[in-house]
């Protein structure tokens, strides 16, 4: 069997001693890292003054982990800069935030260069090699140029633009054209695949040859590969001693009212500030039943090196203080928002407690807090989903009340309606989504990913015979 190497921007493998805090995707390219005896690559998170190269390679739990450290600069215009001020802003539609400049790209290709060079004496012949994300879409052909004839593979978490938004990015063939670089790349939704072969069709005269595309001189295969949570391990965590804690402390504060969640990283693909207007929509326009209820926004902060980060998180300190001061009582705020980070059984139990769940970017490649409240329900008295439709889970989760979430009008006729859902009404729709999000898991996902990976060459030898 090949050995599986696994490239992300960071590395965030289990350390074995209680994984608590380690992400549901983390958990399950560990598992498969350990199956296929792997290796996972990345960057440390740490910077260096002068970039050397040196590997710090570790154990975790099984799991060899090889990162290295980058330079400020590094860190300013590849990763604060092209990857999350240039391509995160666009490919999340929000041309706005779009900030093109010239020495972010040059970052960007350095970059990748060095994760290319450092990581090049690594492969071995039948390597299996599967990149992940934006921060790496050159990754490929940085190694090809190193002489790397392996089987790469690339996988988009984020949503691929629409055509006509793609061609706004300077040097927007450059970039595509090195995912050709790759044997297969894989996208969360057929409609985010549909996209990108778009693009390539028209922009880049392509052709397609069956079900893989041919363009630039090669042919690469493509496909809709829709990342999943560890649903049976959060079912469980969700009735675990520390998630029931989480739980009764939460039904103790709500004090009988019925509690509406949010849980995201602070980000303004994720509609905070238009998912505040819904609810203050809904106590502008709902007086009788105002009291009943109480929203929870958790949204740890991230990305801080990057302005648009920190005035999101300042606008929406304001926004939930103006709600607070234009409805709260004695006795009631009807909301609360919180910016920690927190352990995935304690989230499991406050998903547990949530009888209605905002989910409302306003654009995603998947969302898997949409799954993990899913997994996370009692079957006997679940709660209501609230989903966007333009999150790529909205494919999946057909059960949800799928909404547009830059409507406040739409987000609060939906709360109303998930606050006054009967108990057959709940567990029907819940049942659906439940058997959906257990059967396509992070497994099942892992799976799908790395058998089509392993059968690149040979559809290949096929299609040219
Ligand atoms: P994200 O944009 O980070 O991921 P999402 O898919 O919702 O978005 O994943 C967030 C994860 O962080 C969830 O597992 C959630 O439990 C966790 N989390 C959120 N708040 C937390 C808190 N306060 N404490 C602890 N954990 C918290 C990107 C893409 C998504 C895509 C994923 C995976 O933007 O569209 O679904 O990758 O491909």
């Amino acid at each position: 069997m090949s050995r599986l190497i696994v490239v992300s921007n960071r590395v965030n493998a289990p350390t074995g001693k209680g994984d608590e805090t380690v992400g549901g995707l983390a958990m399950a390219l560990s598992a498969a890292l350990r199956e296929y005896s792997g290796l996972w690559f990345g960057w440390s998170g740490k910077t260096t003054e002068k970039f050397t190269g040196e590997l710090n390679v570790e154990r975790c739990d099984g799991v060899t982990v090889a990162t290295l450290d980058l330079e400020e600069t590094d860190l300013n215009e590849y990763y604060n800069g092209y990857a999350n001020k240039t391509l995160w802003p666009l490919f999340h539609y929000r041309q706005d935030l779009t900030a093109y400049d010239r020495s972010y790209g040059e970052g960007y290709e350095r970059v990748n260069q060095r994760f290319a060079e450092t990581l090049a004496p690594l492969i071995e012949p039948d390597d299996l090699i599967w990149v992940h994300d934006y921060h790496l879409i050159p990754l490929a052909r940085e190694l090809r140029k190193l002489g790397v004839k392996n089987r790469i593979g690339f996988y988009l978490h984020i949503p691929w633009p629409a055509h006509q938004l793609m061609v706004t990015l300077p040097g927007h063939q450059k970039l595509v054209q090195s995912l050709f670089d790759y044997d297969l790349v894989g996208f969360q939704t057929a409609d985010y695949r549909q996209a990108f072969e778009e693009y390539v069709l028209t922009e880049a005269k392509g052709v397609m040859v069956g079900s893989d595309l041919r363009a630039f001189g090669r042919t690469v295969k493509v496909g809709a590969f829709p990342i999943g949570v560890d649903a049976a391990e959060f079912a469980e965590m969700a009735k675990s001693e520390r998630a029931w804690r989480t739980y009764n402390v939460m039904m103790a504060h709500t004090a009988f009212r019925s509690l509406i969640i949010g849980v995201d990283r602070l980000d303004y693909s994720k509609g905070l500030e238009e998912r505040f207007a819904g609810f203050e929509h809904f106590l502008a326009h709902n007086p009788d039943v105002r009291r009943e209820v109480l929203f929870l926004q958790i949204a740890p902060v991230s990305r801080e090196g990057v302005e648009a980060y920190q005035e999101i998180r300042a606008r929406l300190d304001s926004l939930s203080g103006r709600i607070n001061g234009e409805f709260a009582d004695i006795d009631w705020n009807p909301v609360r928002y919180v910016n920690k980070t927190y352990r995935r059984d304690e989230l499991a139990g406050v998903y547990r407690a949530a009888r209605v769940a905002l989910v409302t970017p306003l654009r995603d490649g998947m969302n898997l807090v949409a799954k993990e409240f899913v997994a996370a329900q009692n079957p006997d008295d679940p709660g209501v989903l609230i989903l966007s439709r333009f999150a790529g889970a909205a494919d999946q989760l057909k059960q949800a009340l799928m909404v547009n979430p830059n409507s406040p009008e739409e987000i609060a006729e939906a709360l109303k309606r998930a606050l006054a859902m009967d108990l057959s009404e709940r567990v029907a729709r819940w049942a659906q989504m439940f058997e959906n999000v257990t059967r396509e898991d992070v497994n099942a996902w892992r799976d799908a990913y790395v058998g089509a990976l392993s059968d690149v060459r040979e559809t290949h030898t096929a299609l040219a015979s």
